[in-house]
């Protein structure tokens, strides 16, 4: 009698469990894309015009404790300009497998640069931030 109730609650559990996953990932990429909406829309404020008309340099915002876009892919040799679009939080970046240092700390409205030289994946992390907000960005650059 009791085996009844026990395959009962299995069989509903188990498909459940992958829905509810997906429906957190789409609920968080939702997210991310209003967030990184509202950092162009920050980024524009601040400079006057759009991040993508910026000459020699591809931009990644920084704000709300995200990269955006968090994962972008360049040609080698690419300057990335990460700008803090944020009003009161500092980041840096640190490109991990660069050998460098991790950067000075990036105010509101200030920026740092990277020049990637080298091919292939290259993940990176703001000091403050990678740990308790996950804010982790992913340079992948073309030879
Ligand atoms: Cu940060």
């Amino acid at each position: 009698m009791n085996a009844v109730p026990t395959l009962v609650l299995g069989l509903v559990m188990l498909p459940l469990a992958p829905v509810a996953a997906f429906a957190n990932a789409d609920e968080e990429a939702a997210k991310t894309a209003a967030i990184c909406a509202e950092a162009e829309e920050r980024y524009v404020e601040i400079f006057g015009h759009p991040s993508s008309e910026e000459e020699g340099v591809t931009v990644v915002t920084m704000y709300k404790y995200n990269f955006c876009p968090a994962e972008i892919t360049v040609p080698v040799g690419t300057t990335v300009r990460w700008v803090n679009v944020d009003q009161r939080t500092s980041h840096s970046v640190i490109v991990k497998e660069s050998g460098m240092p991790e950067s000075d700390r990036a105010f509101p409205e200030e920026s740092i640069e990277f020049t990637f030289l080298v091919a292939g994946p290259q993940d990176y992390l703001c000091g403050p931030h990678w740990k308790t907000q996950n804010m982790i960005g992913m340079v992948t650059v073309e030879p």
